[in-house]
């Protein structure tokens, strides 16, 4: 392969209005008199992406001659983000864009609202893998992200009657620009079927079911470098005989496709669940789906350049995100053994050596199983597979603990007792070099209990990294104005890839003109949310009043319940007249419900009606406004966090494996109200005690609390502003009441006056405004930790071993 130059070095506005007339004429076969909306803007996505293809091509090209190790990371999820926004940043034509559209007489911001942003995750754990793989491209690692290309990604989220109503997220009705296919490096994935004996361990399935995994490709440029690495997404296609032409011919239509529509549902949709396991055959059959096709496209890549099977724990290493791709340990070891006919014990070495698991979460009913009839039925030789490493494993425990029945039970890969299921989590761990989880205290927690058997096996193999956000994601495009700012006073933008480089705006916190034009950009960005929020909402919110935010998935551990309950009380202040404590306040809450999660979304309805409640009193709504944003993805993301001040992130001690919000928020000079929960604890530790607002039980306090028997009755009965709020909640929902008192798994009732009291401190050091913008600084100025960049070394250090390999140009 040859290097080539850029066409577009030295882009100017006229370079780049010529290319996007070009496109419009070329590829959508029209002119600018009489292009659509959907025609320019896909003329101006393809101009756009033209500018990183060569870039990708030299990246491919390097790659291809140095042969080094690759990480390629599995995951289920990725949450983009709007890619045009990016993609202009990230070639550098954010300028000559812009100045090109306003010469051709378009609107960027027109334009910019038919970009759509490829939902294809649900919450923290996709948003983190698009995090790290921005991050990975910006640091030069060689790295491939593998994904399914589901035709529904994320619902859209609408409220009825305050009630969360699910709308089809058609993503790529119109086309995505964004994506290159190649339907010619097409794998085949195989279902069901029997196994038939070779010799000794080895075997041969003959799958009962077979679909096309077809891939396509979307870039993922480096921020400040060459590299531009890429995501494949797969999407199931129909072997090419499968319509059914005589059954056409007969009238039979529906029959005709039936085998065209089986085998392109299995990535049809995105399930739109958070943690809770969900016993869906379908759900399987995508994580096979994306394993397979992924494994097999790691192997051609590592043919392209390798030979020996001894190479391949060198040049490969497999991140599964979470226990969605886990099921890639047992495919492994299926290619390896049965197709590549290497011994069992050296196919096992590799395996082991090549993949490592991310943990992300400590709730037990998120740690996937499969019923193990299920496995067998639709993966009878991974089942096989599995039961046969988990003979050995258990083995190994036997060795360890001799005699110690209960060991064996606790680690087995199989859970017996019932039905006999498949523990995802331990497979993962027992396949795996590496184990990390992703905050200090859920490492240690991973480590203490969930997980505790394996890590008193194995020590050495468990970690901890760290979560990280992306700055230019996170700060630079979300929030421009602030951006300019922190270049301005750090004299250039090397914070931007050098995030530690934040620290340097610590003095500024003493600096009066600067504290001024950072609450004037806060100001500002409070403004551009009070348009979203009346529109979207028809609620007017004053863009002074202190912007209080939580944002995240609805779930009960997370508390959003606690939030709501807050509001209500100071609803009670408010109207009686107690304002003392009370600053004008916006809360916002964004966030959605996995569709059978009727507990959340009742909460959610809850926060509506509060919400009614407060906005339509005349003697409240002065002080207090609360707005449901509906639909929270990457881009509202993208304009709420700006806006905040303050951070909620309330969530039981122990439950939150790490958080992200939270992160994003501090970075953007939001003060954090929080629980010593997840990346909370470090996120204190760096902006310092003084700079946080702490409340709460910890992890062991909640343990003392359960094991002298929890009573939540008792602080209903010893707290009178409690029972107040809460006999107004009954009003309007009393099961959410009745739960809360007389079980309330998530010890909303113990925390609820440390909450309600730390909010008050919260009012009054609002009140010092002086004060609170150097806080807002000193906030920003030391989460640069929290750069996903950071995240990215710590994993190349103690987990992939792998080094950056830059690309010239
Ligand atoms: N997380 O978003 C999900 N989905 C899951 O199924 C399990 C965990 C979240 O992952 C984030 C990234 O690691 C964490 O920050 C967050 O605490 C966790 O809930």
């Amino acid at each position: 392969m040859t290097y080539v130059t850029s066409p577009h070095s030295g882009d100017t506005p006229g370079d780049f209005g010529r290319d996007l007339l070009s496109n419009l004429y070329y590829q959508r076969g029209t002119t600018l008199e009489s292009a659509s909306a959907q025609d320019t803007y896909h003329s101006l996505a393809l101009t756009v992406r033209n500018r990183l293809v060569d870039r990708y091509i030299r990246t491919a090209a390097a790659h291809y001659r140095a042969n080094p190790r690759f990480i390629y990371y599995l995951s289920a999820e990725y949450m983009l983000g709007k890619q045009l926004d990016q993609n202009l940043l990230y070639s550098g034509t954010e300028d000559s864009a812009h100045r090109a559209l306003e010469g051709l007489g378009l609107s960027s911001s027109d334009l910019d609202a038919l970009d759509v942003e490829p939902g294809l995750g649900n919450g923290g754990l996709g948003r983190l893998a698009a995090c790290l793989l921005d991050a990975m491209a910006s640091q030069d690692i060689p790295a491939v992200g593998y994904g399914i290309r589901y035709d529904f990604g994320i619902f859209k989220q609408a409220f009825q009657d305050g009630g969360q109503v699910e709308r089809p997220d058609d993503w790529t009705f119109y086309g995505n620009p964004w994506e290159f296919h190649a339907s010619d490096d097409q794998q085949t994935v195989g279902f069901y079927g029997h196994v038939e004996p070779l010799d000794g361990v080895r075997k041969s399935w003959v799958p009962g079911e077979v679909v096309l995994g077809e891939p396509s490709h979307m870039l993922v440029p480096g921020y400040g470098t060459s590299t531009v690495n890429i995501i494949r997404l797969w999407r199931a296609r129909a072997a090419r005989e499968s319509f059914d032409l005589s059954r056409f011919g007969a009238g039979q239509y529906g029959e005709a496709v039936e085998e065209i529509v089986r085998s392109e549902n299995i990535s049809k949709v995105l399930y739109p669940d958070d943690s809770t396991e969900l016993g869906r055959e379908l759900r399987l059959k995508q994580q096979h789906f994306l394993v397979t096709c992924a494994l097999r496209d790691i192997v051609r890549r590592f043919r392209l350049r390798n030979s020996d099977w001894d190479d391949f724990a060198g040049k490969v290493v497999i991140q599964l995100n979470d226990t969605h791709p886990v099921m890639a340990i047992a495919e492994l070891m299926r290619m390896l053994v049965d197709e590549e006919g290497l011994e069992w014990d050296r196919a096992w070495s590799i395996t082991r050596r090549v993949f490592a698991y991310t943990c992300h979460t400590l709730l037990p009913e998120a740690l996937e199983t499969w019923p193990v009839a299920l496995v067998q039925r639709l993966l009878p030789r991974h089942m096989e597979i599995i039961f046969l490493i988990n003979h050995l494993f258990l083995q190994e425990v036997a060795a360890r603990y001799p005699g110690d029945d209960a060991k064996l039970r606790e680690l087995s890969i199989i859970q017996e007792g019932g039905e006999q299921r498949v523990r995802m989590a331990h497979l993962a761990v027992v396949g795996s070099s590496a184990v990390n989880g992703v905050a200090e205290l859920h490492s240690r927690l991973l480590a203490a209990t969930t997980l505790r058997g394996f890590a008193e096996l194995w020590p050495g193999r468990f970690h901890n990294v760290t979560n990280g956000v992306s700055p230019r994601r996170f700060v630079r495009l979300a929030n421009p104005r602030l951006s300019g700012l922190i270049s301005e006073r750090l004299g250039g933008q090397a914070w931007l890839t050098d995030l530690d480089r934040l620290v340097e705006l610590e003095p500024a916190a003493d600096d009066s003109a600067f504290r001024e034009r950072w609450r004037e950009i806060k100001r500002l960005n409070r403004e551009d949310l009070a348009r979203h929020a009346l529109a979207a909402t028809g609620v007017a919110i004053d863009p002074d009043a202190l912007c209080d935010v939580m944002i995240k998935r609805f779930h009960e551990y997370k508390r959003q319940l606690l939030r709501v309950l807050h509001v209500v009380a100071q609803y009670h202040r408010i109207r009686r007249d107690q304002v003392v404590d009370v600053v004008p306040r916006t809360i916002v809450f964004g966030g959605k419900a996995a569709p059978g999660y009727y507990a959340a979304k009742r909460i959610m309805r809850l926060a509506n009606t509060v919400a009614d409640l407060v906005n339509e009193d005349p003697v409240v709504s002065p002080y207090l406004k609360m707005v449901f944003l509906p639909d929270y993805n990457v881009s509202r993301a993208q304009l709420i966090i700006p806006a905040a001040d303050l951070s909620e992130q309330i969530s039981l001690a122990g439950k939150e494996a790490s958080g992200t919000s939270n992160m994003k928020l501090a970075l953007n000079g939001a003060l954090t109200i929080g629980t010593l929960d997840g990346a909370n604890v470090e996120i204190r530790d760096r902006v310092g005690a003084d700079n946080f607002f702490l409340f709460g039980l910890d992890t062991t306090e909640v343990a003392a609390v359960r094991e002298r028997g929890y009573d939540p009755r008792a602080y209903y009965d010893r707290d009178a502003e409690l029972r107040e709020v809460l006999d107004t909640v009954a009003h309007y929902d009393k099961d959410i009441v009745d739960d809360l008192l007389h079980r309330d798994e998530y010890l909303t009732l113990a925390d609820y006056r440390a909450y309600v009291d730390c909010q008050d401190q919260v009012a009054r050091a609002w009140r010092d405004r002086e004060g609170w913008t150097r806080t807002s600084i000193l906030n920003t100025a030391r989460s640069g930790f929290f750069s996903s960049d950071r995240t990215v070394r710590d994993y190349c250090r103690d987990i992939w071993h792998v080094t950056p390999l830059r690309i010239d140009g």
